[in-house]
């Protein structure tokens, strides 16, 4: 093929516009830093189909952790997650994917690495109940809560993947 015409083939790649379309904050917590398991925690999430629009090396101050994790602020384990979480660095990232915000928490597994399933992130690489590894949306809203905590504008990209032609069904018009 023309490099010409290769180059309008892979802009023409179908448009992913269906109505379930998420992006869900995902955040490699302290442990998973240190413990070297960042690659292959994203390996899931790549290997899976999902797309990774946003990742950000950084270290969350207490006052990002108590915003991100205000519902939990009356729970005994709240003093001992913020400072989990603010401890050393964590890996933020925007994950998107069609109903990425469920496959993510399916991929992460149970809360606690001692009954997280394996074949989960969490069942896998941990045992403790504390530090396991990731954080996920639990749904849409709190994604979009999130990522607006965790990223400014513009770092969250929008790009093509010839790939989703054949990551997602697109033979009705919607990605399937
Ligand atoms: P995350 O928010 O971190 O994605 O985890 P999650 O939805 O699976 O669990 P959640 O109930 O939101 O709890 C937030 C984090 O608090 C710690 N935790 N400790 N000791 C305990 O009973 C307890 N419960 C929760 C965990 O680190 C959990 O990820
Ligand atoms: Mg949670």
């Amino acid at each position: 093929m023309p490099c010409r015409t290769r180059f309008f083939a892979i802009l023409a790649a179908p448009q992913l516009t269906e109505n379930n379309m998420e992006t869900s904050l995902i955040i490699l917590k302290p442990d998973a830093v240190q413990r070297g398991l960042m690659g292959r925690i994203i390996s899931r999430f790549e290997e899976k189909g999902l797309q990774i629009v946003g990742a950000k090396l950084t270290q969350i101050s207490p006052e990002l952790a108590a915003e991100h994790y205000k519902d939990h602020a009356a729970r005994p384990f709240y003093p001992g997650l913020v400072k989990f979480m603010t401890s050393s660095p964590v890996l933020v990232l925007a994950i998107r994917g069609n109903g990425a915000v469920a496959i993510c928490r399916n991929l992460m597994g149970a809360t606690f690495g001692s009954k997280a399933a394996g074949g989960t992130i969490r069942g896998d690489f941990g045992v403790s109940n504390s530090f396991n590894l990731i954080h996920g949306s639990d749904s849409p809203e709190a994604a979009v809560r999130e990522l607006s905590l965790f990223f400014n504008k513009g770092e969250v990209l929008d790009f093509k993947r010839p790939s989703d032609a054949w990551v997602y069904d697109m033979s009705s018009g919607t990605a399937e």
